[in-house]
């Protein structure tokens, strides 16, 4: 834990920047001493393109008891949480053959980050996987447009008795396809991560009060297009407003004891 003297915040960051992926950084980036990874150039501008006009052409579906309003295609186990495991199992088959047919015509950014977490950091990279019900879905298509609140992203809390809960650290990957470009939709990552007691803070089916990371210290990026960033989702964070389109391809991923690295939605 380092201690930022002037502003007398304590923060467990070694520094405010991102650092390219490798073993290093993402073991660093589970143990929460950097606030980021960014990976540039993962796609090019062509390939986002052609990724967000084929998303446009297909169907989003806005995500339930959320507001302001975040729009998707593919499921989350946010939302079966409410409905049951076995529900959302019967669905993973629908979102995987959606996801196909747009990423057949361009590239699959999923395979495309595993592939790289295997080559550059040499960790094994796959979907979790239900014991008795089968493969997760993995990668959502997602327009969060009018910006999120406060929040934070971990199974083991929020899945109890789901293999994604066994992960002792989870990360959130995405890849921008679409940015607004003109400084609206910044992401902010505080060096906060979630306490059970922050329970009081909650506001509603995931947001929470801005007083629980008054005194964090910060950090924020401006999503460019064909970049991925990754980040601790232990971590509290938020995605302000934007004006103008701005569109992800993305997913949870979290280490296994076992040291895999496995992803979800
Ligand atoms: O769209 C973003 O920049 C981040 C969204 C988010 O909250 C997440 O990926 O967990
Ligand atoms: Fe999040």
């Amino acid at each position: 834990m380092i201690i930022d003297l002037k502003t007398k915040k304590s923060a467990s960051w070694e520094t405010e920047h991102s650092l390219p992926l490798n073993l290093a950084s993402l073991r660093m980036l589970l143990s929460n001493k950097i606030p980021l990874i960014q990976i540039k150039n993962f796609a090019s501008a062509q390939e986002c393109e052609q990724l967000a006009s084929e998303a446009n052409a297909a169907r989003f579906n806005a995500y339930q008891n959320v507001i302001p309003k975040i729009e998707r295609i593919g499921i989350t186990v946010f939302e079966y949480n409410n409905i049951g495991k076995q529900f959302y199992f019967e669905a993973v088959e629908n979102a995987r053959k959606e996801q196909a047919l747009i990423t057949s015509v361009t590239f699959n950014p999923l395979q495309r980050l595993m592939d790289m977490i295997q080559s550059r950091a040499g960790l094994i990279a796959r979907t979790a996987f239900e014991p008795s019900y089968g493969s997760y879905h993995a990668g959502l298509i997602r327009k969060i447009e009018n910006g999120t609140q406060l929040h934070v992203d971990y199974a083991p809390t929020e899945q109890p008795g789901w293999e994604v809960s066994q992960i002792t650290s989870q990360l959130a990957w995405n890849l921008y396809l679409q940015t607004p470009g003109n400084g609206s939709g910044k992401t902010y990552v505080y060096d906060r991560q979630c306490q059970p007691q922050d329970q009081e803070y909650k506001l509603d089916s995931y947001g929470y009060s801005e007083e629980v990371i008054e005194d964090a210290v910060s950090t924020h990026f401006e999503p460019v297009v064909g970049d991925v960033f990754i980040f601790n989702t232990q971590n509290y964070h938020l995605v302000e407003p934007s004006q103008g389109h701005r569109m992800t391809f993305t997913s949870a991923m979290g280490l296994l004891p076992s040291q895999e690295v496995i992803f979800w939605s």
